[in-house]
C-alpha cells in the first residue's frame, strides 16, 4: 500500500535527518513525496544548503555525484544503483583524454549529464540552462563540448561560436520526431510548443521556445496559453500540471520515457532510508577537481 510506504518513508526521513530530492522526470508519486522538484543543478545546490545528514538523490547516478560532491560531508544515497544515463555513458574517461590530446588549446567544457570523472577531466561544467552563458564567456577560444552533440548544435546555433562536438546524445529526447510535432500542431492549431535542447535539431527548429526543465516550469506559470505541448521527458507533466492546474500540457511524444528515471519507486526509496544505502561517493581527487570545474561554472551564473 502507497499509503503505508509513504508513512514509513516520512518516519525514515524524520529518524535519520534525511532530505528527499527528485529531478523533474521522476515519477509523480516520487515527486509527491519529495522535499524539493527541480532540475539537477537546483537539487544539488538545494542539497548544499539544507543542513540534512542524509540526501536521498531520486534521479539518475551523476546528479547523486554531483550532489555528494558539493555536500562532502552527507551521506548521499541513490535508491537505485542501476539508475544510469546512457547519454552521461557515452563518453569515457580515456577518450577525452585523447580529444585534449588532439586540442591542447581547447577549454573542455561539460554537460552536467557526465560522470565525476569527466567533471574533472573538464575545465567547466555547464547545465542545459546556462550553456549558451557559460559557453559566450569563451568567445574567441577552441573548445570541445561533451558529450551532447544536439544540446553542443543549439549552442553553437544561438551563440555563433564554432564547438568540437562529441557524438553523444540521449536516447529518450529523440524518441520525439519532427512527425509526432506537425501532427499536434495540425491537431491543436495555435497551441505553443517549447523543447529541451537535447532533443533533435529538426524537432527545436518546430518549437516556439527551447527550455530546460527549469525554463519549461518557468515558461509555464508565467505564460499566458491555455495549452501547451512539451517535448521533453514526459515526467515534467506531473510537476506542471499540479502548479498550472488550469492549464492543458501535451506531450509532444508519449514515448519519451526515460526508463532509468523510472527506476525509482517508493518501495526502493524507503529500502535506501532503511540501510542507508546504495551509497554514492566521489574519490577525494577526482572531487576536488570535479568542484573546479562546477565552481567555474557557478561563478559564470
Ligand atoms: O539538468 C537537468 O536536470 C537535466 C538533465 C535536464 C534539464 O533541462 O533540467
Ligand atoms: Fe540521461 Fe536522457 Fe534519461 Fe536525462 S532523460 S537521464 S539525458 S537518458
Amino acid at each position: 500500500m502507497d499509503h503505508e510506504l509513504i508513512e514509513r518513508i516520512k518516519n525514515l526521513k524524520r529518524y535519520h535527518n534525511a532530505v528527499i530530492l527528485a529531478h523533474n522526470y521522476q515519477r509523480g508519486e516520487i515527486q509527491d513525496i519529495a522535499d524539493f522538484v527541480g532540475d539537477s543543478l537546483e537539487l544539488s545546490q538545494r542539497a548544499a544548503r539544507t543542513d540534512a545528514d542524509v540526501i536521498v538523490f531520486c534521479g539518475v547516478h551523476f546528479m547523486a555525484e554531483t550532489a555528494a560532491i558539493l555536500s562532502p560531508e552527507k551521506k548521499v544515497l541513490l535508491p537505485d544503483i542501476e539508475a544510469g544515463c546512457p547519454m552521461a555513458d557515452m563518453i569515457t574517461l580515456e577518450e577525452l583524454k585523447e580529444a585534449k590530446k588532439e586540442f591542447p588549446d581547447a577549454v573542455v567544457v561539460c554537460y552536467v549529464n557526465s560522470s565525476a570523472q569527466i567533471k574533472a577531466e573538464s575545465d567547466v561544467c555547464c547545465t542545459s540552462s546556462n550553456a549558451v552563458k557559460v559557453m559566450r564567456a569563451y568567445k574567441g577560444r577552441r573548445i570541445i563540448f561533451v558529450p551532447d552533440r544536439y544540446l553542443g548544435q543549439y549552442v553553437s546555433e544561438a551563440t555563433g561560436q564554432e564547438l568540437i562536438l562529441w557524438p553523444g546524445y540521449c536516447a529518450t529526447h529523440s524518441w520525439i520526431g519532427p512527425e509526432d510535432i506537425r501532427k499536434l500542431k495540425r491537431q491543436y492549431p495555435g497551441v505553443p510548443v517549447v523543447v529541451h535542447p537535447e532533443c533533435r535539431p529538426e524537432v527545436r527548429a518546430m518549437a516556439d521556445a527551447v527550455l530546460s526543465t527549469g525554463g519549461i516550469c518557468r515558461f509555464a506559470s508565467e505564460q499566458d496559453f491555455t495549452s501547451l505541448i512539451v517535448g521533453t521527458e514526459t515526467g515534467i507533466l506531473h510537476r506542471l500540471r499540479k502548479e498550472n492546474p488550469s492549464k492543458r500540457f501535451i506531450p509532444a511524444s508519449r514515448n519519451a520515457v526515460c526508463p532509468n528515471m523510472k527506476r525509482t519507486t517508493l518501495r526502493k526509496v524507503a529500502r535506501c532510508l532503511e540501510r542507508l544505502e546504495p551509497e554514492i561517493t566521489v574519490p577525494q581527487e577526482i572531487r576536488r577537481k570535479a568542484k573546479k570545474a562546477l565552481d567555474a561554472m557557478l561563478a559564470l551564473t
